[in-house]
C-alpha cells in the first residue's frame, strides 16, 4: 500500500503523464506535476501528517482536490482517477515518455497509428522501419528513437538520496522492532551520502540463531514486491517503488567489520585491504584476522586501528586521498549540520514560496538559526512572480518592521536576482544597495558556449553588490546536466571579489557538486549550505546539503553560514566596490 510521499508523487506523475497523452488541459496537468514535485521533496511524510490530523492544505501546491486525492491514496492505496485513466489507456504507455525525444504527442501518435504500447513494441517498430512513415517523425527521428531505446535498456535506475531516505528510514524502523535485532544500519552509498543510490544495503546484528527468522520478517515487509534471493543470513528484495534492498545479518562481534565492508566504497575497501595485506593481516566482512585469529572487527574504529589509521567518516570513503591524509593525521574535521547558524536562501509567499516572512522566521528559529536571508526571485522569473524594485522595497520595509519584533533570529534582506544572459543583474543598483546581501542565479540560456557562460557569471560576480552565486552548476539530478562553465575560474574570481558559492541542499540540486566543494576549499572560497526553502518544511533538507559538503571535505571553517551573525555581516559586507 503506498504510504510514502514518493509513492504518492509517482501516482500524480503518472496521472499527469496520462492526462498529457490524452491532451488534457495544461493547467490541470501542471497542478499534478507540481504536487508530485512538492511531495517527493517534502522531508515530512504526509501519511504521518494525516495520522496526526494535520491539514494537508498547509502544504505548498495542495488545494482541496489534491488533498482529497492524497487522503484517498493513503487510506485505500488507490487513486480512482488513475484507475479510470488506466482503463482508458494501456498501462505501460507512460514508460514510453521516459525515452528521450518522445513527448506526449508522439506517444499518442505511436499508440494511435501503430498500436505501440510498450518499450519493446517501440523497439520493434523502430527496427522494422515503421515509425519513419508517421507524420512528423521521419527517418532521423526513427534512428534517434532506436538509439534512445537501446541506451535506456542499459541504464540502471538510481534513486535520489532524499527519496531513498524515505524508504530506508521506514524500513529501518520496521527492522529495529524485530525481536533479537540490536543494530540496524543503512550502509552502502546511502551512508556515504552519495547524491543517488543504486540500492540500499542494510546491515543488522542479531544472534546467529535468530537470523533465519529476521530474514523471513524482512522478506514479508509489506512494501516488498519481489524476493530476488533469501538465505539464512542474507536476502535481496525489490520494493514496490523499484528500489532494491540487500540485507545482511551478522553477529555483534562482526558488526564493525561488516559495516566497514558494506559501507564501501569498493575502491576504498580495496585500498584498505591492500594496506592490511602489507602488514600481514586479512580483512573480510567478519573481522580482521592475523594468522587466522580475529584481532578486530566489533567496531569500525577497531578495523581502522588494525591498519594503523584513525576512523574515517563514511562520506570520505571514496579513495580520493582520504587514506593518505588519515595516515599522516590530517583528516578534515567535517562540518556537521548542527554547525549551521543560519540559511542564506529562502523564499516566501511573496513569490513562489508558501509561507509568510514570520512563519519562515519561526521555522528558522526551531532549526536553531540565528539568521535567515530572504531571497525572492527577481522580476525576470515571471512564472515565479519575481519581484520588481517597488515590491522588493516593500518587502524590505516589512523585514525591517518584523526584525524589530523578532527575538533570537534576524531576517536578512536579500534577493535571488537573475543573472541575465549578458551577465548583468535583473534589478537596478538603487534597490540592490539597500540589501544585506545579493544572491545571483542563472535561470535561463543554459546552452551558451563555455566561454560565454563563464563570462556571463564572471561578469555578474564583478558587480559591486554581488555576494553569493546560487546553485552554481545549474544541474538538476537526473534531469538537467550542469551548464558548461569553467568552475575553477569562477571559484578564483569569487576569491578575488570576496564573494561566495552556494551548496544548494534542495534534493534535486545538491549543487555545488562534492568535488567542486573540494576545489573551492583549496582555493579558499567559503561555501554557504542553503536550503532554498519554499516552505517551512524545507529546512530539513539541509541534512542532505551537509552530507554533500562532507563528501566535499568541507570543515566548519570552510562554510560561510557556520559563522555567527556578527561575523557573517562582516564577511558579506561590501569591501569591494
Ligand atoms: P550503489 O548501490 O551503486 O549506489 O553503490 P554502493 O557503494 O552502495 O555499492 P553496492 O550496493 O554494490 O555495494 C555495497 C558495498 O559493498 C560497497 O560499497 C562495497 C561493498 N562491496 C560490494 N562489492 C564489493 C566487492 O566486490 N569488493 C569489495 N571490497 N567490496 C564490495
Ligand atoms: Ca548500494
Ligand atoms: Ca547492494
Amino acid at each position: 500500500m503506498p504510504k510514502h510521499n514518493a509513492d504518492i508523487a509517482a501516482i500524480f506523475e503518472e496521472i499527469a503523464d496520462l492526462l498529457e497523452i490524452q491532451g488534457a488541459n495544461p493547467f490541470r496537468i501542471r497542478a499534478y506535476r507540481n504536487a508530485a514535485r512538492i511531495l517527493s521533496e517534502l522531508p515530512q511524510e504526509v501519511s504521518r501528517m494525516l495520522e496526526k490530523g494535520e491539514d494537508l492544505m498547509a502544504l505548498p501546491g495542495i488545494g482541496d482536490d489534491l488533498a482529497a486525492k492524497i487522503k484517498e491514496i493513503v487510506s485505500s492505496g488507490h487513486c480512482s482517477l488513475l484507475d479510470r485513466l488506466h482503463a482508458e489507456l494501456p498501462p505501460a504507455i507512460t514508460e514510453l515518455l521516459k525515452i528521450p525525444g518522445l513527448g506526449p504527442k508522439r506517444v499518442q501518435a505511436l499508440y494511435h497509428d501503430l498500436d505501440v504500447q510498450t518499450i519493446e513494441q517501440l523497439h520493434r517498430a523502430a527496427r522494422d522501419g515503421r515509425i519513419r512513415a508517421l507524420p512528423g517523425f521521419g527517418e532521423k527521428t526513427e534512428n534517434n528513437i532506436l538509439q534512445a531505446v537501446e541506451a535506456h535498456a542499459n541504464q540502471a535506475q538510481r534513486f535520489k538520496l532524499a527519496i531513498a531516505a524515505q524508504y530506508a528510514e521506514a524500513l529501518e524502523k520496521f527492522l529495529a522492532a524485530i525481536p533479537g535485532v540490536a543494530h540496524v544500519t543503512v550502509a552502502g552509498s546511502f551512508r556515504r551520502m552519495r547524491e543517488t543510490v543504486g540500492d540500499l544495503d542494510l546491515l543488522l546484528t542479531a544472534p546467529a540463531m535468530a537470523s533465519n527468522q529476521v530474514v523471513r520478517r524482512f522478506t514479508t515487509y509489506d512494501e516488498v514486491a519481489e524476493i530476488l534471493s533469501a538465505g539464512s543470513t542474507r536476502a535481496s528484495v525489490i520494493l514496490k517503488c523499484g528500489l532494491q534492498v540487500d540485507l545482511r545479518v551478522v553477529e555483534e562481534e562482526s558488526y564493525g567489520a561488516a559495516l566497514h565492508y558494506f559501507t564501501g566504497s569498493k575502491a576504498h575497501n580495496i585500498a584498505i585491504r591492500r594496506l592490511a595485506q602489507q602488514s600481514g593481516l586479512k580483512i573480510n566482512e567478519y573481522g580482521v584476522l592475523r594468522n587466522g585469529t580475529r584481532i578486530a572487527g566489533e567496531t569500525e574504529a577497531s578495523v581502522y586501528a588494525a591498519v594503523g589509521l584513525p576512523y574515517i567518516p563514511p562520506e570520505l570513503r571514496e579513495n580520493r586521498g582520504e587514506i593518505e591524509v588519515a595516515r599522516i593525521g590530517r583528516l578534515p574535521r567535517l562540518v556537521e549540520q548542527s554547525d549551521l547558524r543560519g540559511d542564506l536562501h529562502a523564499h516566501t509567499k511573496a513569490t513562489d514560496g508558501h509561507n509568510s516572512l514570520r512563519e519562515m522566521a519561526q521555522a528558522g528559529l526551531t532549526h536553531g538559526f540565528e539568521y535567515l536571508a530572504i531571497t525572492e526571485h527577481s522580476r525576470r522569473l515571471a512564472f515565479a512572480h519575481g519581484l520588481d524594485p517597488q515590491q522588493l522595497e516593500r518587502q524590505c520595509d516589512e523585514i525591517d518592521q518584523l526584525n524589530a519584533k523578532l527575538k533570537g533570529i534576524t531576517l536578512l534582506k536579500s534577493i535571488e536576482v537573475d543573472i541575465l544572459e549578458d551577465g548583468s543583474l535583473d534589478l537596478p543598483d538603487s534597490i540592490l544597495a539597500r540589501l544585506d546581501m545579493v544572491v545571483g542565479a542563472v535561470h535561463s540560456s543554459f546552452n551558451l558556449s563555455r566561454a560565454k557562460q563563464t563570462q556571463r557569471i564572471l561578469r555578474a560576480m564583478q558587480h559591486r553588490y554581488f555576494t553569493l552565486l546560487a546553485h552554481p552548476s545549474g544541474r538538476l539530478i537526473q534531469r538537467r546536466a550542469p551548464y558548461d562553465i569553467d568552475m575553477l575560474r569562477i571559484i578564483r574570481e569569487a576569491k578575488v571579489r570576496g564573494c561566495f558559492l552556494e551548496l544548494n541542499a534542495h534534493p534535486e540540486r545538491l549543487d555545488l557538486l562534492d568535488t567542486q566543494c573540494q576545489m573551492a576549499k583549496e582555493e579558499g572560497v567559503l561555501i554557504s549550505i542553503n536550503s532554498d526553502a519554499h516552505s517551512v518544511y524545507d529546512f530539513a533538507n539541509l541534512r542532505f546539503g551537509a552530507g554533500q559538503a562532507r563528501r566535499g571535505w568541507l570543515e566548519k571553517s570552510d562554510v560561510l553560514n557556520t559563522r555567527p551573525l556578527k561575523e557573517l555581516r562582516r564577511l558579506i559586507g561590501r569591501t569591494m566596490s
